[in-house]
């Protein structure tokens, strides 16, 4: 077999690529004892990046809503798709940790809360990019 140096330079470039990795930012959505919290609750993250929700114990969501209604779904208000990761049960003794991956496509403020009853009302919310 052969290879020209342009084949080789070709080659280590395609391995530099696949070396790269992507950010993750880690939330935990609640914790082992069902707390109404996202941790953290504000984070900065660049496009290309991704954020990782990981489900603690309880019945939770990510759900993105906005600044001025932070408990109500981004689309009743704006018709835009929102994302939401639906209900995340997790039992206290489960061995899995239930995610739910939001890639970053842009740094706008991103708001996001908790649609499970009043856990929105009672404070579990957060925001992604806020200037
Ligand atoms: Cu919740």
């Amino acid at each position: 077999m052969h290879f020209s140096k342009y084949t080789l330079a070709a080659a280590a470039l395609v391995s530099s690529v696949f070396a790269q990795e992507v950010k993750v930012h880690v939330v935990k959505v609640s914790g082992t004892t069902n707390t109404l919290t996202f941790s953290p609750s504000k984070l900065t993250a660049a496009v290309g990046e991704m954020v990782q929700f990981q489900f603690g114990v309880g019945n939770h969501t990510v759900t993105q809503s906005t600044f001025d209604a932070p408990c109500v779904p981004i689309g009743s208000k704006t018709g835009i798709t929102g994302i939401h990761s639906g209900f995340m049960p997790v039992a206290a003794n489960a061995d899995r940790v239930p995610t739910y991956t939001v890639p970053i496509n842009s740094t706008t403020p991103m708001w996001l809360y908790c649609a499970q009853g009043k856990h929105c009302q009672n404070g579990m919310v957060m925001v992604i990019n806020e200037k």
